[in-house]
């Protein structure tokens, strides 16, 4: 799985570098399509209100005041901008990686699923549970930032921060 991400991540660079050069000075800066998360561009892109439901394999999916995002298997790239309405992005099983960097949410609960899971939070209370309590034996990276955040890691010996 780690093999088939690294593809993944290959070839979403490639594409990245192989737009960087085309000039589009006629489009503006922020069209929809142009949306991007960790400068892969975006294959599902939620709006307001939108419920963002994933696919079984990777996907990259930013959403922006959407109510709800559920990534589904594969190794998922979810960026989520804004103030919501949401209270629980998961982003299932795989190796996925969620940003909140660019969230301003009220509160937010993450479920990383299975999977060697990455997290980068912002200034919401974040309450992040990891997966292992599932049996996920794969190391997860959490970052919360600021905020008043949880994080469960559901193992014993392993400390659940608040
Ligand atoms: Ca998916
Ligand atoms: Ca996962």
């Amino acid at each position: 799985m780690i093999q088939s991400s690294l593809t993944t991540l290959l070839a979403y660079a490639l594409v990245v570098s192989a737009g960087a050069f085309v000039a589009t000075p006629l489009m503006p800066a922020a069209a929809a399509d142009d949306q991007t998360c960790r400068e892969l561009d975006a294959t599902i892109v939620g709006g307001p209100g939108d419920r963002v439901v994933g696919t079984p394999e990777a996907d990259v999916i930013v959403a922006t005041n959407s109510s709800r995002v559920s990534a589904g298997g594969g190794d998922d790239t979810i960026c989520y901008i804004g103030q919501g309405p949401i209270n629980e992005i998961d982003s299932g099983d795989g190796d996925d990686y969620v940003d909140l960097t660019q969230g301003d949410l009220e509160h937010v609960s993450v479920k990383l699923g299975r999977g060697a899971d990455l997290f980068v939070g912002g200034d919401s209370p974040e309450h992040v549970t990891t997966g292992n309590a599932l049996g996920d034996d794969a190391v997860d990276r959490v970052s919360t930032g600021a905020g008043k955040d949880r994080v469960y890691s559901g193992r014993d010996a392993v400390p659940t921060r608040t």
